[in-house]
């Protein structure tokens, strides 16, 4: 599927394009698209917290056909899905250092940038990415606190981008990745190991609010497992646990 034909749906507001993208999938018939919102009104993260997600910034849903993805990587997708991030955000901003952070977001100077959830619909997977492009919403909920690419690239003195440019580079980079046969599960997940900003201090999420203790990334396992660091110097290795 190298080099696929980008066919992403443009959309005005919406409510998540997640819904969008589920709506269009029996119309799709087997082929890949995407679509590529202007804000959402209840755009969605992982266990049901709020994606902020005003006009400016990229709102995008692609939807893959599960037989298309090799079964070896299919365990390691949301890792595949920041490294495309990171890819498609450097392929237009070079010389600022964008980092991921496990599992799914995407970080800059410490503060985050975009995440990205994965979910499953009629034989395709839907891969749902945000990243603030001109605005960095106010975060509320002990999230870490938010940045945009723009203001990455004006640090570098590289001139603005918009979430039309971030979506095209998406697409390309994701198909590059999955096309790609020598990229192994263990690649992926030694690719997502060294873009991790392991500076970073990390803290486990609980129901109400964030773990208070400490911790630092310090590897992955063979299954995108990572394990941290905690303040008594002895290591865990969490499966699937959220980080703030
Ligand atoms: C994520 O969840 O990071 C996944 C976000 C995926 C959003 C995309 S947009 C296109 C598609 N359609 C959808 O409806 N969703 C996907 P999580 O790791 O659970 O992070 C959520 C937390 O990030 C919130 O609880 C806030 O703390 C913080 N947050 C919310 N909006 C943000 C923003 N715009 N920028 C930075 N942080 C934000």
């Amino acid at each position: 599927m190298s080099g696929v034909a980008p066919n992403i749906h443009h959309v005005g507001d919406v409510d998540s394009t997640m819904e969008v993208a589920r709506a269009m999938l029996a119309a799709a018939k087997g082929a890949p698209f995407a679509v590529l919102a202007e804000s959402q009104s209840k755009g969605r993260g992982t266990g049901g917290r709020v994606w902020t997600s005003p006009k400016g910034n990229l709102y995008f849903t692609l939807c893959i056909p599960e037989a298309s993805i090799r079964a070896e990587i299919v365990p390691v997708l949301p890792l595949v899905t920041g490294l495309a991030c990171r890819a498609a955000i450097m392929s237009i901003v070079s010389g600022a250092n964008f980092y991921v952070k496990w599992p799914n977001d995407i970080v800059y100077n410490g503060k985050k940038l975009g995440g990205s959830i994965v979910e499953s619909e009629g034989g395709y997977l839907l891969v749902g990415i945000g990243m603030n492009v001109e605005v960095a919403p106010p975060v509320t909920d002990n999230g870490r606190d938010s940045t945009t690419v723009n203001y990455a690239a004006a640090a570098v003195g590289q001139p603005n981008i918009t979430a039309l440019q971030l979506a095209g580079a998406v697409w390309k980079q994701y198909f590059e990745i999955i096309s790609d046969t020598t990229v192994s599960r263990k690649a992926v997940v030694e690719n997502f190991e060294a873009a991790m900003d392991k500076n970073l201090i990390l803290h486990r999420r609980t129901p109400t609010g964030r773990d208070p203790e400490p911790l630092r990334a310090v590897r992955l396992n063979e299954w995108g497992h990572l394990t941290v660091l905690k303040p008594d110097s002895t290591e865990e290795t969490l499966m699937a646990e959220y980080l703030f």
